[in-house]
């Protein structure tokens, strides 16, 4: 049990941060959870301190805002400063369009808060981290930060700019004690291709046909066993992919 360990998961109302939040309580981690769903938030906090006795604080902004985020993160009480783990996963694709159409919006959404917002959130958690001199970031990225598939091209790029920006941490944290790790899923059936599709259910599920895709748990593992090395080891990164898809471009489905 990681007794009195703190972790704060972004994007915890859903998918992959929902079951994150859920395996780190388990291992006793007193959890800070975000998201702009306040219903989900207060929900997710009330099953996790009744199943997992662990204590939850709950913070709802918007991550793309940066006065939101800061002044979020300053109204965390002292006592949940003593970060050990951070969780970066809040994040879209939104829509598939290529780049000659017409989506600026969504553009913007997607770097804004997959890049703009890890960043927003990050400068804040890692003043702390730099103060205790120990830490870990865990930067979700994706297949779509090695692969640029048609129509993905800001998607990809949001995700090539969250592993540059990984690598840059971990140069830069190296001398505070602070590990960085990525960890990039395949294809993982949570509600990401609802958003992207803008809650056609139908397109969403076309994503999965066929083929057996990652379950958020399946990713949360991935992350517990990052967080849970011995003090001297960092995994630097993960691939995790479903058994049927090789890469962004190559998917057997049955
Ligand atoms: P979900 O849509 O299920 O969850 C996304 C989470 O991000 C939600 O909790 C959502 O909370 C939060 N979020 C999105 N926008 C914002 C915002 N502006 N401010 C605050 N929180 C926000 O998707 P996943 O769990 O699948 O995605 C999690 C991460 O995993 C993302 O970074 C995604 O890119 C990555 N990923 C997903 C893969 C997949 O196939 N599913 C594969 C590879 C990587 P709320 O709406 O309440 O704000
Ligand atoms: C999500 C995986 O292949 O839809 O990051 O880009 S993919």
């Amino acid at each position: 049990m990681e007794t009195n360990k703190i972790a704060l998961i972004t994007g915890a109302t859903s998918g992959i941060g929902e079951a994150t939040s859920k395996e780190l309580a388990q291992l006793g981690y007193n959890t800070i959870l975000t998201g702009r769903r306040s219903t989900r938030l207060n929900k997710l906090k009330q099953e996790i301190e009744t199943t997992y006795q662990t204590e939850v604080l709950t913070l709802c902004f918007d991550i793309q805002d940066q006065q939101q985020t800061t002044y979020a993160l300053n109204s965390i009480p002292t006592h949940w400063r003593n970060i050990d783990v951070l969780i970066n996963n809040a994040g879209l694709a939104y829509g598939a369009e290529k780049i000659d159409e017409d989506a600026w919006d969504k553009w913007a959404q997607m770097l804004d808060t997959n890049v703009k917002g890890l960043l927003f959130l990050s400068k804040e958690v890692i003043k702390w981290m730099v103060q205790k001199k120990q830490g870990h970031i865990v930067n979700i990225s994706s297949i779509a930060g090695i692969n640029v598939y048609e129509g993905g091209s800001i998607y990809c790029a949001s995700k090539h700019a969250v592993n540059a920006i990984t690598k840059g941490m971990r140069i830069d944290l190296l001398k505070h004690n602070i590990k960085v790790t990525s960890v990039s899923p395949g294809m993982v059936e949570t509600e990401f291709s609802l958003v992207r599709y803008d809650g056609n259910r139908d397109k969403a599920n076309q994503v999965y046909r066929g083929i057996t895709p990652l379950s958020a748990i399946d990713v949360a593992e991935a992350i517990v066993f990052v967080v849970s090395r011995p003090a001297h080891v960092n995994i630097n990164d993960i691939l995790i992919m479903p058994t049927q898809q090789a890469d962004a471009y190559n998917t057997y489905r049955k």
